[in-house]
């Protein structure tokens, strides 16, 4: 899977958000999923319409923001096809079916109307996606999602057995566009590895985050990379994007390139 390149990998998957992901990918040159953590609406707005051009995806969590409206949802989506990028709300459903299916479509944020994706914790077994799928009867427009596999925290407990089971549980729908992970798990050349945890320097912050640098998590099998505080924090956002953008394309153009 290393080696294929991303337009030949567009071809191979079954879900339609993943074949776009990779087509996304290849056209724009990028590979970063931009980890949108802040909490103010229109913080995030600008932060869109700046990183925009050089993204892919646009990862959320609505739950953080203090002004969240569905004005808010109407200019995140205007912006996705001005600058051509995908929206995923990294919800980390867990429950069962009929939970999950209620929380996808019902609630203040009535994610499944607006989230290109959504991720999906493993923990509660296949019935999980049935019940994502149940969430959308009223959608026409195709949705995809991300199955985590391993998480970047100190300690986690996504190891072993658990991993490889939620790979399994993957495999099984073509709702599915790839796969959360820290490693190389899957061969699946259809899936998108998305692997956050991710600086321009090794390291860790204060509560348990575990960093690699974009050459390290490319060599182990991440096609997008989720950069959040790399560049959000950064004095000079747009530098810092295009910084990763580089740095990322760089190590994927050498991933496939290596014999
Ligand atoms: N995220 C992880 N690790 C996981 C799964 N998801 O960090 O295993 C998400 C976090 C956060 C982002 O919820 O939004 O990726 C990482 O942000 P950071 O780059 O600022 O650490």
């Amino acid at each position: 899977r290393l080696k294929i390149p991303f337009r030949v990998r567009a071809s191979k998957a079954k879900n339609a958000i993943a074949s776009k992901l990779f087509d996304l990918m290849e056209s724009k040159q990028s590979t970063i999923c931009l980890a949108a953590d802040l909490t103010k609406a229109d913080a995030v707005i600008e932060l869109a319409d700046l990183t925009g051009p050089h993204i892919v995806l646009f990862k959320t969590h609505v739950d953080i923001l203090e002004d969240f409206s569905n004005d808010f949802i109407r200019r995140l989506k205007e912006l996705a096809k001005k600058h051509n990028f995908l929206i995923m709300e990294d919800r980390k459903f867990a429950d069962i079916g009929n939970t999950v299916s209620l929380q996808y479509e019902k609630g203040i944020y009535k994610i499944a109307e607006w989230a290109d994706i959504v991720t999906v914790h493993a923990i509660a077994g296949q019935s999980i996606i049935d019940g994502l799928k149940n969430g959308l009867q009223k959608i026409s427009e195709p949705r995809g999602l991300f199955i985590l596999a391993e998480m970047s925290s100190k300690g986690a407990l996504t190891i072993g057995e658990y991993a490889l089971g939620a790979v399994t549980i993957a495999q099984s729908s073509d709702m599915v566009a790839g796969i959360v992970c820290q490693s190389n798990i899957f061969s699946n050349l259809g899936f998108v590895q998305l692997t956050p945890g991710v600086k321009l320097s090794q390291g860790s912050d204060n509560t348990g985050q575990q960093y690699n640098t974009p050459e390290f998590v490319v060599n182990s099998g991440a096609d997008l990379a989720v950069i959040g505080r790399g560049i959000i924090e950064a004095e000079d956002k747009l530098a810092a994007t295009l910084e990763y953008k580089e740095k990322l394309w760089t190590a994927y153009l050498k991933r496939i390139s290596d014999h």
